[in-house]
């Protein structure tokens, strides 16, 4: 019996663990909120990018890259804005020329230390 009591009582402090894990979880990764141009719209070419989240960054892990659909590079700069600390925010140095692109984020919540990753296309008209 002593062994029986034991085990079940292991399964309810694993079960326990495993539901504060997911409810940790849940609260505090930097989930996609918004972003300009918005996913999927098509728009004139932007001067700036912006991909908003639902935590705040840890600056030196956060950031996006955007690309081509032939998965080359447009360089820019992403950086985590000061002023809410949970944007990321990317000067367009050159006119983007008409065409699809993907933004490619990635994120760590600066209280937890979480990585989150996403990506969304927008249309330069
Ligand atoms: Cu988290």
């Amino acid at each position: 019996m002593t062994v029986r009591k034991s085990s079940t009582a292991l399964a309810a402090l694993a079960l326990t663990a495993g539901l504060a894990a997911a409810a940790t979880q849940a609260d505090a990764h930097a989930a996609f909120v918004s972003a300009t141009p918005a996913a999927n719209a098509t728009v004139a070419a932007p001067k700036q990018i912006t991909v908003r989240l639902s935590e705040k960054l840890a600056p030196k892990f956060s950031s996006f890259d955007l690309m081509k659909t032939d998965g080359s590079k447009v360089p820019v700069k992403a950086a985590v804005a000061p002023k809410d600390k949970k944007t990321l925010v990317a000067a367009v140095p050159a006119t983007l020329a008409p065409g699809t692109y993907r933004v490619m984020w990635h994120a760590v919540a600066a209280d937890d230390g979480h990585p989150s990753k996403g990506d969304f296309n927008f249309t330069v008209r």
